[in-house]
């Protein structure tokens, strides 16, 4: 849009004057941000109003993504650089003496996601807006993001996340757009005419309230929506009932016990804890999300059966699965379609990703549980489950009982998301090409046996615009400055960089770049957690969630190791290197809280050792979220990618470095094998078992940790050292650790890689002391990250999935 100095400093002196009714020089900085938000936020509305009145009038097929998590981060300085006023409005404020990036610095990060699965719904959203498809968010908006992490004498210590206190400018809350979710109580069925007929009764109803965001697309005049759903009492029964028999007090019990089920975002990442609350979670966004769609679509005064002509629904992961039987139940009980023709309808909407393999994030519930908080829905799933067997029975000829218990959506009382996922769409996508072989040919085998047809790739891609244009400025300019800003609508011709690699001036330039943002990320670390990095030492990073089958205990015992040789021999010779760890873990997951205590272990006695030279130092940074992850991943310089090969369904941390010239170091694993396709296998350093190696271990049972530990004497030496007070902590702090390595025959083959992986660090620091040739590689590394684009996973999405068409608007502001 078009927007001079002078206006921005008339409308947002009015911003200030209507939000604060106080002199811009008595202001907060808080009160100067939400100005500004809600500056921002009016000159969105005409667009937004725009692209909804479009869409209608085209009666065009819309996607509706649905997810538990939506991992946004802030929004204000994504919305001032999408409306092409990012300068005029730093310009603007300079002259009234305020600096934008204080404002910047005010929001707080929407965290409602946990990990990858989350940041990837969030970067999809951009990416839909930006190339302009019609499409939509659907989730929860939970009071509560995910907790804040601080470290306390090098544990994780949980704090609630509080991101609502100081009010949220970018939403609209829109209570006539509230609709009643129905739990408990029990079915009655009855007779109309010749058609059997059910009839919910007797249930607690919920009221969902819509609060919207709006979604900008590129430059592009494009603005969908967010649609986050709130959980509200419904007040006839909070008022009369428990009032008039003068029950005040459980009057609020009530009241509160609605509440809770948007209160708390879970804080699992892939781990399943199989809750009555996350249950109810479910249900209450998938139905209140269909409820909408519904509404929107009968907007358009078509016939039921054109519904999936004109409406996608995507489920990220299982989390709302719900969405078959909620779908079916309302066109079969409420819109009256026969069975076959709602059938039809469902699956033609529907389309599922599905985000891992790992056996304890299979979502699966007790049938019990089911059938008391949605007796309806249950039903509805009972039938699918019965015509699903039957169609094994008859139409694929199955006769083995064992093979058809295996895959029923139903058995043993226990009810299988992913089998209801997998029966009740039309599309199954796996997240990278290994991890989509690995369903095809062994987790979901039998599936793919009798619906070759539904399984796809779609490998994970990022936000570029956030990742390179917004995270790191200095790259983005100097990118500018050489190939044109094509790149930003078209992240492909990042490969026109390539002709560079031989560029001794621009290396050069592209080195001096790290080295600031180096320097910035040692300020920081300097600020928060009071150690002194050094800038020209390497810049090792492994950042994201703390998992076993992640390693990070793999990362910090090769530190160890590195200690050790420093302790023998002070003056070998080794570039110096800087390891930098950040990430969450759950809450609830012992072992993963003992890594994160490892670590900050370990750092402590290295940063504190004057005899090592400053050549080795630990980092810890607290609160790994979408804003730290800004400030780290344009700092790095190696990006730690060594999941346990076949666990890492896809990976998007990996994306993100690469894409800001760190070299990955990496087992084959994810996206991590497409990476290394992009950039050739002399542009990436591999290592470790591969996916094939894994299961045969698995299947042969031929693995011994206690073998590998005592054939390597340094492998031997790091991990008698966390239990032989070494380290200063009680002697017994590490044996959860260690009984995972060794007693329990190390699940993710730490032990086994680790000679590789050693090896493999060893290259990097090679690589590295060779600057022309360090740099050739960070440079085709950028070069061909636009590849992992969200812009082209998602075009891919749109094409290949859902079928819907790009709406270009000429509206303009
Ligand atoms: C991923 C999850 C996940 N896979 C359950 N599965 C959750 C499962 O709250 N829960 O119950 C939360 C999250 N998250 C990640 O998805 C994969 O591990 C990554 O490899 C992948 O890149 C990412 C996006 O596809």
């Amino acid at each position: 849009m078009k927007l001079t100095e002078e206006n921005f400093k008339i409308d947002y002196m009015a911003a200030i004057h209507a939000t604060t009714a106080r002199q811009l020089e008595d202001t907060s900085s808080l009160e100067r941000y939400n100005a500004l938000g809600q500056m921002i936020k009016d000159y969105i509305g005409s667009l937004w109003a725009n692209t909804n009145a479009s869409y209608r009038a085209d009666g065009v097929k819309q996607v509706y993504y649905f997810s538990m998590e939506f991992l946004t981060g802030k929004f204000l300085e994504n919305n001032l650089h999408y409306l092409g006023i990012y300068d005029v409005t730093r310009k603007g404020l300079r002259a009234l003496n305020i600096d934008l990036e204080d404002l910047i610095e005010v929001e707080m990060d929407q965290g409602l996601g946990n990990g990858g699965l989350g940041r990837l719904a969030a970067c999809f959203l951009d990416a839909m807006s930006s190339i302009s498809i019609p499409g939509h968010g659907c989730g929860i908006r939970y009071k509560n993001g995910l907790f804040e992490q601080k470290i306390i004498d090098g544990n994780q210590v949980e704090f609630p996340d509080r991101w609502l206190v100081n009010n949220n400018v970018w939403e609209y809350k829109r209570p006539n757009k509230a609709v009643e979710i129905r739990f408990n109580g029990h079915v009655e069925t009855y007779m109309e005419e010749d058609r059997l007929c059910f009839k919910h009764v007797g249930y607690d109803a919920v009221r969902a309230v819509p609060y919207d965001t709006p979604i900008l697309g590129y430059e592009n005049n494009t603005v969908n929506t967010l649609r986050l759903w709130s959980a509200e009492e419904i007040e006839d029964i909070f008022d009369f009932e428990y009032f008039s028999k003068g029950n005040y007090l459980s009057a609020f019990e009530k009241k509160h016990s609605v509440e809770i089920i948007t209160q708390i975002l879970y804080p699992n990442d892939a781990y399943d804890e199989g809750k009555l609350l996350r249950l109810k979670q479910e249900y209450f966004f998938v139905s209140a999300g269909i409820q909408s769609i519904i509404t929107t679509f009968k907007k358009l005064n078509l016939p039921m059966t054109e519904f999936s002509d004109r409406v996608a629904i995507h489920i990220n992961d299982t989390h709302p699965a719900l969405a078959v039987p909620e779908l079916m139940r309302i066109l079969v009980d409420e819109e009256r379609l026969d069975w076959d023709t709602a059938w039809r309808i469902t699956t033609n909407c529907i389309s599922y990703t599905n985000h891992t393999i790992m056996a304890e994030a299979l979502e699966k519930w007790p049938l019990y549980m089911m059938k008391d908080l949605l007796p309806r829905v249950t039903m509805v799933i009972e039938e699918i489950n019965r015509r699903f067997i039957d169609t094994l029975k008859n139409i694929h000829q199955y006769t083995d009982e064992n093979k058809i218990h295996q895959m029923a959506i139903i058995n043993d009382g226990i009810v299988k998301m992913a089998h209801l996922a997998i029966v009740g769409s039309h599309s199954i996508n796996g997240v990278a090409e290994l991890h989509t072989e690995i369903l095809k040919t062994r987790e979901l085998k039998d599936f793919h046996n009798i619906y070759p047809t539904k399984f796809n790739n779609k490998t994970n891609g990022i936000m570029h615009r956030h990742w390179l244009l917004n995270a790191n400025p200095r790259l983005t300019d100097l990118i500018e400055d050489t190939i044109g800003d094509g790149f930003k609508k078209n992240p492909i011709v990042l490969r026109d960089l390539l002709k560079y690699r031989e560029d001794k001036a621009f290396l050069d330039k592209l080195y001096e770049i790290k080295h600031q943002n180096k320097e910035d990320l040692a300020k920081f670390i300097k600020d928060k957690l009071d150690i002194s990095v050094d800038p020209y030492s390497i810049f090792d990073m492994q950042a994201k969630r703390i998992h076993e089958y992640k390693r990070q205990h793999m990362n910090i015992l090769h530190v160890m190791h590195l200690y050790n040789q420093l302790k023998e021999n002070p003056n070998l010779d080794m570039p110096p290197r800087t390891f930098i760890f950040a990430g969450k873990s759950a809450p609830s997951y012992y072992v993963a809280k003992q890594i994160i205590k490892l670590i900050n272990t370990v750092g402590h006695v290295i940063n504190n050792d004057k005899t090592i030279k400053n050549k080795l130092k630990v980092v810890f940074l607290p609160n790994y979220g979408v804003s730290l992850a800004g400030r780290m991943i344009p700092a790095a310089d190696v990006s730690e990618q060594i999941s346990t090969a076949s666990k890492e369904a896809s990976g998007t941390g990996n994306m993100k470095f690469m894409m800001n010239g760190a070299v990955t170091l990496a087992t084959l694993d994810g996206a991590n094998i497409e990476i290394r396709k992009e950039v050739g296998e002399n542009n990436i350093v591999i290592f470790g078992l591969r996916d094939k190696d894994v299961y045969d271990y698995y299947k042969n049972g031929n693995y011994n940790a206690f073998e590998v530990y005592n054939a390597d004497p340094a492998l031997k030496k790091v991990i008698d050292q966390l239990i032989n007070s070494f380290l200063p902590v009680p002697k017994d702090e590490f044996i959860p650790i260690v009984d995972r390595l060794l007693r329990f025959n190390d699940e993710y083959f730490v032990l086994k890689d680790f000679e590789d992986y050693r090896d493999a660090q060893e290259r990097i620091g090679l690589y590295y002391r060779n600057k022309p040739h360090w740099m050739k590689m960070s440079l085709t590394n950028i070069a061909c990250s636009g590849a992992f684009s969200a812009d082209y996973t998602i075009d891919k999405y749109a094409s290949g999935i859902w079928h819907v068409n790009r709406k270009s608007l000429d509206f303009k502001l």
